[in-house]
């Protein structure tokens, strides 16, 4: 028995060490050689076999080796958990320059849209736009617009009150008043947009929805330039030409007041499931500005006239783009929202 046996040892311990993959692993080698019962340990018990003479030479030898695998298995140690704190950051790490997950990009609402067509189509004709409060009170949602208390209109218009007495508007004429009083008198002539709220809800029905009211007031107004301002601005809404019907109607504001109807945009008047066989929709309501309404807000409806209409904006969008249940609009499902974008 030589020192071979030593060197078997040290070239098992030194592959060892170097073949671990991590710091538990080299453990395990530390104690199998290094140990309290470890083959180094055995390796020292042996000597007491040797002659006297080989025993300080051998000894030496086994001091060597110890020393030479302690200091591998630290130099290991230290590459091994560089390693595995490269390895533990590589995990938590956020690579800044990856692409984020859900970019989808947002689209104008298909109401907003519609809004927005229909007061650029307004203002390029000189008109003013004039926003408002949605919450009014009886005088400017209804008295000023020649409603008295226990006109049926305003059961009609089905107001949602406050606990103060004050309402949500149920039109934006409210606005139309304001704008008045605001700038003296005539030469008037303004767009109202906004949101309005009626106790109603079914097929073609939301509580709230979108009005555009026009006013114009000027002396020499008459039916004439109501009847050519809204049919220009139904040619440019629907871009097309499309026949339509002056029909007879009622509003307390308004004297004489009239629906405008278009040929049906989906069978051009032959009668279909749109305009339930009739050939006609009504598009908007109008009239010449009741000289009551003219005189409540200080205007001399003797020198003065003026002609009014009010559209709603869900009902126009429904139009154009074809839409049948007007509660798409208010569902906020992106796959119907998305083929406007
Ligand atoms: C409509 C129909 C007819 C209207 C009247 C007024 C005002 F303020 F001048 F009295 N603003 N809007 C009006 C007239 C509104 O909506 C269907």
């Amino acid at each position: 028995m030589g020192t071979e046996q030593v060197d078997q040892i040290r070239r098992a311990a030194l592959g060892a060490i170097e073949s671990v993959g991590d710091a538990q692993e080299l453990d395990a080698v530390r104690v199998e050689y290094l140990g309290r019962k470890g083959r180094v340990k055995a390796l020292l018990a042996t000597l007491g076999h040797l002659p006297e003479a080989e025993r300080p030479a051998r000894g030496e030898a086994i001091n060597a080796l110890k020393a030479e695998l302690a200091a591998a298995l630290s130099a290991r140690h230290v590459v091994l958990s560089g390693a595995e704190r490269k390895r533990a950051e590589a995990r938590a790490a956020v690579d800044v320059t990856l692409p984020g997950r859900g970019e989808v990009a947002g689209a104008e609402h298909p109401l907003k849209t519609t809004l927005k067509r229909i007061e650029r189509l307004f203002v390029g004709a000189g008109f003013e736009v004039a926003e408002g409060p949605e919450i009014e009170d009886e005088y400017y949602n209804f008295e000023a617009l020649n409603i008295p208390p226990d006109h049926p209109a305003r059961a009609m218009h089905d107001t949602f009150y406050l606990a103060d007495g004050r309402l949500l508007r149920t039109h934006t004429s409210p606005v139309q008043i304001r704008h008045i009083k605001k700038i003296g008198g005539p030469p008037v002539w303004m767009i109202s947009p906004g949101r309005v709220y009626r106790r109603d809800s079914d097929l073609t029905h939301t509580p709230m929805f979108h009005q555009i009211e026009g006013l114009v007031i000027d002396e020499g107004i008459h039916m004439g330039h109501l009847k050519w301002v809204l049919g220009e601005f139904i040619k440019a809404f629907f871009e097309c030409e499309l026949d339509l019907r002056f029909r007879p109607s009622y509003f307390p504001f308004t004297e004489p007041s009239a629906e405008l109807d278009v040929a049906c945009v989906r069978c051009d008047g032959a009668g279909c499931r749109v305009c339930s066989g009739s050939g006609w929709l009504e598009v908007l309501g109008c009239g010449m500005v009741h000289p009551r309404v003219l005189a409540g807000v200080g205007i001399d409806p003797e020198r003065y006239t003026g002609f009014a209409f009010g559209m709603g904006v869900e009902r126009l969008a429904m139009l154009r783009y074809r839409v049948e249940d007007l509660r798409r609009f208010f569902e906020n499902d992106v796959r119907f929202l998305a083929q406007f974008a």
